[in-house]
């Protein structure tokens, strides 16, 4: 059990990773979008109820003039804009730790803009389409403006980012398939090491009431 409870004590120490004087939410990659999409499983594809994302409007419907699916996208998507509502917001304080977060960005204008912010909406860091790709025309089906867009994030922002925020001036900033990588909520982590705690009492219990063996 003091083994046990010493890997418990490297884990938790390793997770604990201390804030950075470089500390930094950067645009990782850019690339250019599939049909259909082939990135990462996603967190979220708007097929269920989504609760962490509100303001904008989650539809199936393309609308000439106000919104386009995503290239590579299928179903529902997520759109943002002075018709449909913005901003949006997405929710990531279910999270603990947030290492990576990558979406499809449909349509890139250079209008566009997300921005990552802690608990107290402070804008930890900030893109907008012309960050992207140049020029952002907002072309629909070329997918260098359709791409997957992952940002890394780094030192404090790794446990203070809470919230995406998209918006756009105009007709519209459109995403699908959220990505978020991360591990879960202290509380949530809290509940597998008891339950990892269980389990070795149980081994030792079974261990210790173990039939004499005859030999
Ligand atoms: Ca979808
Ligand atoms: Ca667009």
């Amino acid at each position: 059990m003091r083994s046990f409870l010493k890997i418990v004590a490297a884990a938790v120490a390793a997770v604990a990773i201390p804030a950075s004087a470089n500390a930094a939410i950067l645009l990782g990659s850019v690339t250019p979008g599939t049909n259909p999409y082939s990135g990462p499983t996603p967190t979220y594809d708007f097929e269920t109820a989504t609760p962490q994302a509100t303001g904008g409007l989650i539809t199936n419907t393309s609308v000439s003039g106000v919104s386009a699916q995503p290239f590579g996208s299928s179903g529902f998507f997520w759109t943002v804009g002075p018709s449909d509502g913005t901003p949006g917001i997405l929710d990531l304080t279910s999270f603990g730790d947030i290492f990576n977060v990558s979406f499809l960005w449909g349509s890139v204008d250079a209008y566009n803009t997300i921005e990552f912010l802690d608990a107290a909406n402070n804008v930890l860091a900030s893109f907008n389409g012309s960050n992207i790709f140049n020029p952002a025309n907002g072309n629909q089906t070329d997918p260098n403006l359709n791409p997957l867009v992952r940002f890394n994030v780094t030192g404090g922002e790794v446990t203070s980012l809470a919230r995406l925020r998209l918006s756009s001036t105009s007709n519209a900033f459109e995403t699908d398939n959220f990505t978020i990588n991360a591990v879960p909520e202290p509380a949530t982590w809290a509940l597998m090491l008891l339950g990892f705690g269980l389990v070795g009492f149980g081994m030792r219990r079974r261990h210790k009431f173990a039939p004499p063996a005859f030999a």
